[in-house]
């Protein structure tokens, strides 16, 4: 990094995207805004970095969400001042429950101008309060500040927002003018002068090492004899990270042979699971024949939630002894306050170190119930499938995870998309990624995270969507020109919020309508010509088929609209529970 910065302020900004660049961050999301440009012009220069703009801050922070799910490494969002902050709350709060990194970094006018009335000026300091892991306050650069601050500065955010629990974090810069890089013709070699090996080198100012977070061996030990000696026990497996802790899941339990509950973002639902995985368990809890025969004795919970209520209500009922979860952070992860061991270890860890402690299990009776029913599912979906009804939901989910390529990923909206991809996604078609935002299950910015997800992933991705997330984030359309591969967007238009039709709010048609089914009578083909992207629009599964395959050969991000209704929806919904049922209770 050489010295001859046009003015202090613009040195600041070198110095802080540097370090952020030296600690291994590459991807940049910015929005415009004055107060910003010492830190904007810092990325424009720096030759190892890939920037993104949006003019939407809320979208520019969901992208970044969606890029650090990708890829488990943060992207950093640069905002200016005011309002233009207060957009990224959304993102930064699902980045916080869902213990995603993400580095802001805020431009803000200095002291003397807060609280003044002085033009877009709010208080910035602290301003996401507890749904930051860390925040800073550089003050205004002044040469009286060593430039070692910034630079620790830096590494502590980094360090904080990637340690367990990961999450956002927010660094505030305070900037008296001028913003823009005009030069004073000052010389900052003297200022730099501490900083010699540190401008030779690429390393950065603070190395931090992480702590290891393994299991110790005694209590493993203890676990797996207690794991050995139980008859009736079952895996639920949440999100995961990667397809590392998959496989490394997947590996334990096949030893530990206990029936093993695979979340749709779990990396093991899909891809034709081997034994003992039970994909269309959700499906499966719908019998009540089936909960009630069959009661796990001990559960072993890996990885983050679950999307599938049906489980969770059933594990409630069971209210199993012992319940184990294990999580890569400290967080508490218990809504039916039903565990006795909660054990802190990264998950391919945990299995790792489990395994050679573990007794191979045998096809059990218990596990040949489970699978017998999983199988029976099979069959029922699939004949479902190549029945010559209409495009419904359920078929839609069951169609896109069979068509998606292995290099490829999904991202589910929250509402019914997720829910039915863990429902009745077709379990043999390629084992791609799965992402979704359910640390609080905004249908907001849905479409700018999808596409975040696709660009850390460098793959194409299909986005699952409903009406009415589509229309809440509809100008991220704007980001598919941005990025480097397409995204398909298949969205469900059921002409308002479908999944209140199963909830009993239902049954309440004086309000029900207008404030919870909320019919807008908007289709998306005006959006997508306005956006320049691709568009169709199928009535039938022949024709869905064909234009999502044309899609995906185009290589161009498209936009694909299914009409569907939400009554139709839902007694759909009802049918299938029911005819997945009384084939389950003849068997
Ligand atoms: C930001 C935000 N606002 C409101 C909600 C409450 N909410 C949950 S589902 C839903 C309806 C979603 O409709 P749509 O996206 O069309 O999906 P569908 O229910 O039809 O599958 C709403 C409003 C939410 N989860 N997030
Ligand atoms: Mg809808």
């Amino acid at each position: 990094m050489n010295a001859d910065a046009p003015n202090l302020n613009s040195l600041w900004g070198r110095l802080l995207i540097e370090e952020l660049v030296r600690t291994g961050i590459r991807y940049f999301c910015l929005s415009s805004g004055s107060r910003c440009a010492p830190l904007t012009t810092a990325v424009a220069a720096h030759p190892n970095v890939t920037s993104i703009y949006h003019f939407d801050e809320r979208g520019a922070a969901f992208h970044a969400l969606g890029y650090a799910r990708a890829t488990s490494r943060p992207a950093v969002l640069i905002t200016t001042s005011g309002t233009a902050v207060a957009n990224t709350w959304p993102a930064v709060v699902e980045a916080s429950v869902d213990r995603v990194p993400m580095i802001l970094v805020t431009g803000d006018r200095p002291p003397e101008l807060q609280d003044t009335g002085a033009n877009q000026t709010i208080d910035q300091g602290k301003f996401f309060g507890p749904y930051v892991r860390w925040q800073m306050e550089l003050p205004c650069p002044n040469t009286q500040i060593k430039p070692e601050v910034i630079l620790t500065g830096v590494d502590q955010a980094v360090y904080r927002a990637q340690r367990s629990p990961q999450g956002p974090v927010h660094i505030n810069c305070m900037y008296r003018e001028p913003l823009a890089p005009v030069s004073h013709g000052e010389d900052y070699t003297g200022y730099l002068s501490a900083l010699k090996s540190w401008r030779s080198g690429v390393e950065p100012y603070t190395e931090y090492a992480l702590p290891s977070t393994g299991p110790k061996v005694q209590p493993l030990h203890q676990l797996a004899s207690t794991l050995n000696d139980v008859q009736q026990g079952l895996v639920v497996v949440g999100s995961l990270r990667d397809l590392t802790q998959s496989r490394s899941v997947q590996k334990m339990v096949q030893k530990l042979a206990w029936p093993t509950l695979p979340d749709i973002t779990s990396g093991l639902r899909l891809g034709s699971p081997q034994s003992p995985m039970i994909p269309y368990f959700d499906a499966m809890l719908a019998s009540s024949r089936f909960t009630e025969e069959n009661q796990p004795k001990a559960v072993l919970h890996l990885g983050g939630r679950l999307i599938s209520k049906r489980l969770l209500d059933y594990l409630k009922r069971c209210r199993p002894c012992p319940y184990i979860l294990v999580e890569d952070h400290p967080f508490r992860q218990d809504p039916l306050h039903g565990v006795t061991l909660r054990v802190e270890a990264e998950i391919s860890h945990f299995c790792e170190s489990l395994l050679p402690h573990l007794r191979a299990g045998k096809e059990s009776d218990w596990l040949s119930r489970w699978r017998k029913a999983s199988n029976q599912v099979t069959q029922t979906l699939g004949a479902f499938a190549m029945e010559n009804g209409g495009l419904s939901e359920p078929l839609v989910a069951w169609l896109v995870s069979q068509m998606l390529q292995p290099d490829e990923g999904m991202f589910l909206a929250s509402s019914m998309p997720v829910r039915d991809a863990d429902t009745f996604a077709a379990a043999n078609g390629s084992a791609v990624l799965v992402a979704c935002n359910r640390g609080t299950s905004g249908i907001d910015g849905v479409l700018a995270t999808a596409t975040g997800f696709a660009q850390g992933l460098k793959r194409p991705v299909t986005l699952l969507i409903g009406d009415l997330a589509l229309l809440h984030d509809m100008n991220s359309l704007y980001l598919l020109r941005s990025i480097d591969v397409p995204v398909i967007i298949v969205v469900l238009n059921n002409n308002g919020g479908g999944i209140f039709s199963f909830l009993p709010i239902a049954q309440f048609p004086d309000v029900f309508e207008r404030y919870f089914g909320t019919p807008h009578n908007l289709t998306f083909e005006g959006a997508a010509r306005m956006f320049e992207v691709d568009y169709a629009h199928p009535r039938t599964k022949e024709a869905f088929i064909e234009s999502y395959r044309g899609a995906n050969q185009s290589g161009q991000s498209t936009l694909i609209e299914i009409t569907t209704g939400r009554n139709e929806n839902y007694d759909l919904h009802v049918k299938l529970l029911e005819t997945i049922t009384s084939n389950l209770n003849r068997t």
